[in-house]
This record gives structure tokens, sequence and C-alpha cells, in this order.
């Protein structure tokens, strides 16, 4: 039987640094953190450094028993410019990452774009360009055809409906606007991205497997009553199932596509040869990160905004109001994080049964699941992350409650590997399994407590 994978994950942005070097082109995230959008001026320029410090890093996830590294490649690093000439010293870095894991019986489960577009795309447009979807599946082929099923599990894009909400909704990441119908195009195109990168894959018949990582948990009410479930269900159609059915199913919810236009939002973009080509190319595996929830109830009043808590100073909450389909609810006896976020494992179990029952068996990776928080170290950099530990100790419970009522749950990634770049919040907010002291040059790296828990852990539940 096929052992259930235990490991954890990073993406290219946010722990690779060497932003400029070896012919690496700049990603929309390079030009963001260099411009004054970038408020607070921290930058992934150098970040944890992963780059220099792979292998370090890889053999600390072999000596804690992990089987499987999630990590996402740079777009820019493989294409740097829009000539679609190839950077042969960006495969290299990948192949040697890949031979890396390879000598330690690692599994990689690579995922092709973590939020981190090619500048030339950015300018263009970037997920609203009308021809970002061609270009996807152009760079998408040159990496199956180079990495071939060196790579067993690839995934297209990284948390599409994450990544919308927060370039087009709240604003926060680039670029930075707050436009719906700018959203729903996103969504549009990342579904076409996926469709089309999937296209190029079946072409090749490798022995390899592609998914999709999606953010969402589940939409949960407070109250049982007709109108919020209706709230729940706009809730599940704006959160999920926008992206979700497409990439498992084949095609958009008939209803949901009706909501969409009683709300007005253009989809004049949408054509009959797109729906063809997302009807043939559904993902093999469905990558599922567990953060939190979505506590939502009918919608009241105002205009839609997507509210985020990136200060980490206190109790401003995350929020959604989306006019005409719900808004956010908040039950105050839940325990918080200092971003403002509920902590509630159960909601990875809730939302594991409910995606069985939308979408049967389709296999699933819990692809990211960790707890950000203010790390304190002692004088040797040693942190006792006890929140960490229990915080993931809580949702692996609910995750392998889930696979025991029959959720066909494959592999758990901790977020993250080691300390690395948090969007936006920057290096403060800390969720690595190892740490990384950022005042000495070198990066050293300092397992935590919940690295030697993650190390036991996995020892016992060999599944
Ligand atoms: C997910 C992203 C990750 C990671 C994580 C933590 O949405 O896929 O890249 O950053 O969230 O989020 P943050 O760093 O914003 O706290």
């Amino acid at each position: 039987m096929e052992k259930f994978l235990w490991g954890s994950a990073t993406a290219a942005y946010q722990c690779e640094g060497a932003w400029n070097v070896d012919g690496k082109g700049n990603s929309i995230w390079d030009d963001f953190c260099h411009s004054e959008a970038n408020v607070k001026g921290i930058t992934g320029d150098v970040s944890c450094d992963f780059y220099h410090h792979y292998k370090e890093d890889i053999r600390m996830m072999a000596e804690c028993g992990q089987t499987t590294y999630r990590f996402s490649i740079s777009w820019s690093r493989i294409l740097p410019k829009e000539d679609h000439v190839v950077n042969e010293a960006g495969f290299k870095f990948y192949d040697d990452v890949l031979a890396e894991c390879k000598k330690y019986n690692i599994v990689p489960n690579v995922t092709l774009v973590h939020y981190d577009l090619p500048d030339y795309i950015g300018n263009k447009g970037g997920w609203l360009y009308d021809k970002v979807a061609d270009e996807f599946a152009y760079y998408a082929s040159v990496v199956f055809k180079h990495f071939g099923d060196r790579i067993p599990l690839y995934v297209t894009i990284n948390e599409p409906t994450h990544n919308a909400s927060c370039a087009y909704l709240t604003g926060n990441y680039p670029p930075n606007e707050k436009n719906v119908n700018h959203y729903a195009k996103c969504i549009y195109n990342m579904v076409m991205c996926n469709a089309k990168a999937i296209r190029e894959f079946r072409k090749l018949d490798l022995n390899a497997k592609i998914g999709l990582v999606h953010a969402s948990c589940s939409a949960d009410i407070l109250v049982d009553s007709e109108e919020y479930r209706v709230a729940q269900r706009n809730c599940e159609w704006f959160i999920n199932g926008c992206v979700l059915d497409p990439a498992i199913k084949g095609e958009f919810d008939k209803d949901f596509v009706l909501k969409v236009k009683e709300s007005n939002i253009d989809l004049s973009f949408v054509n009959e040869d797109d729906l063809a080509i997302i009807k043939e190319n559904t993902i093999d595996f469905l990558g599922q990160n567990a953060y939190c929830r979505n506590v939502v109830k009918p919608y009241t009043t105002g205009e839609t905004k997507v509210t985020v808590n990136n200060s980490g100073k206190g109790p401003a909450r995350e929020g959604k109001i989306i006019k005409g389909w719900f808004e956010s609810d908040f039950n105050d006896s839940m325990k918080l994080n200092k971003w403002g976020r509920e902590i509630y494992p159960k909601c990875i179990y809730n939302c594991l049964i409910r995606r069985k029952k939308a979408y049967g068996d389709i296999p699933i990776y819990i692809t990211e699941c960790g707890h950000g928080a203010y790390d304190v170290a002692d004088e040797n950099g040693y942190v006792e992350d006890d929140d960490r530990i229990a915080f993931l100790n809580d949702f692996i419970y609910w995750i392998l409650k889930a696979k025991e009522e029959g959720c066909n749950v494959k592999g758990f990634y901790v977020w993250s590997t080691m300390d690395l770049y948090s969007w936006i919040n920057g290096y403060e907010k800390r969720y690595g399994l190892v740490r990384v002291d950022y005042n000495d040059p070198e990066l050293p790296r300092i397992p935590k407590k919940s690295y030697y828990w993650y190390k036991e852990f996995i020892k016992e539940h060999s599944l």
C-alpha cells in the first residue's frame, strides 16, 4: 500500500532569496517589494537564502523523518524574459534540489506558480492578461519536458482564490486593486491556466500526477436558518466552487453562474472554446491548505470589501462583505492568533467531509498547515513553540479522523519547513519547524521544539 506522506512546504519567492543571480528575471513580487507600494520596505531579496542552503534544509527534513517536500519553481528563473529563452542555470538549481530530495527518498511535490508571475506578464496585466493561460501553458510544458517524472506530483497554481482575493479585493498583493470585475476575470484566467497546463501535461504521458492547491477550508454558519444556509452556499461558491468545480468536475456550477450574472459581474471574457478545454482537463489530486474557516451570515449592507490583518498587533479580524452574497460573522468565544484569525482545528475535518460529498474520492494532500507566531528564542536560538505544536497536533487529529471516516487523504505538509518571508507581514511572523537567525549573516538554522515533536510524531504515525 502507498505510504501516507509526511512533509513540509515552502515557496520560491518566500525562501530562495538570490533574487537577481544566475540569470533570474524579476517577478511581480520583486517589482512590488522594490516599489513604494511596499510600505514596510521588507523584501524577499535574501530571505533565508534557500538558494544557497538547500542541501542543509533538505538534510534537516530527512533527519526529521519527512518523506515529502513541497516547493515551488520560480517561473522567472526558468523563463526570465518574454523571448521564451530558457535560463539553463534555473534548471540546474532545481535539478540540484531534486537530486538532493532523491538522495534522501523525499518525494517532491512541485508547484509551478506560487503568486510570483514574471514581471513581463505582470506588465501586460498579470492574471488579467488575455494570453496569460497560453504563456503559463508554455512555461508548464517547458518544465514538464525538462523534469519529467522526476517530479511525481505537480501542482499548477497555488491558492487561486486567495491570490485573486488579495490582489483584486483586499489590494494588499500586487497589483493592489479593489475591483470585483477584475477579481472574477482573474479567477477565470487562473482556471484556464490550470486547464491549459494540464492539457500540456497529458500530451507527455508522464508517470506523474497533476493537481491544484486550494486555500479555503469551508464556510460555516452560527445560526441554522434558511437565510443563513443561503449565505453559506453563496460563500461556498465564492471561496470554493468557483475554482474547484471546473478543476475537478470540468465545469462551473450553473446556479453559481446565474448568481454571478445576477450580480452584474462582467463575464464577457467567457467563451465556448475555453469551456471545452476546462471540460477535458481536470486535476488528478487536490492540494488543500488548512489554516482557518470562513464564518458567514446573510449579507446586510455595504459595498464588497475584504480585509486582512497584516499588522499582527491586535484583534483586528479578517472579514469579507460580498455584496448580495454573504458577509463575515464572528464567534467571539473563539481563540484568535495575533493576526486576527480564528484557531479552529475542526475546520479541516468539516472541509474534508464536504469535499468528499462534493467531489467523491479524489486524492487529497493537505499541502499547507501552520501556525504564524512571534517566536521567542533563548540565548542558543532555541524556540519552545508549544502553541505551534498544539495547533499542528489538533489539525492532524481532525485530518486523521476524516481519513478514518473514508476521506481519501494521502499526505500532510507543515507550513513551513523553516522560517521564511511571510507575504506583506515580513519576517517576524514565523511558521517554520526550524528557526532562521536573520541577524547572523550566515543565516544559521536551529530546529525548534516543533521540529523534534514532528520527528517523533512521524515515527509513531508511519501509516
Ligand atoms: C498561504 C500561502 C503561503 C503562506 C501561508 C501563510 O496562503 O500559500 O505562501 O504564506 O499562507 O500566510 P501568511 O504568510 O500570509 O501568514
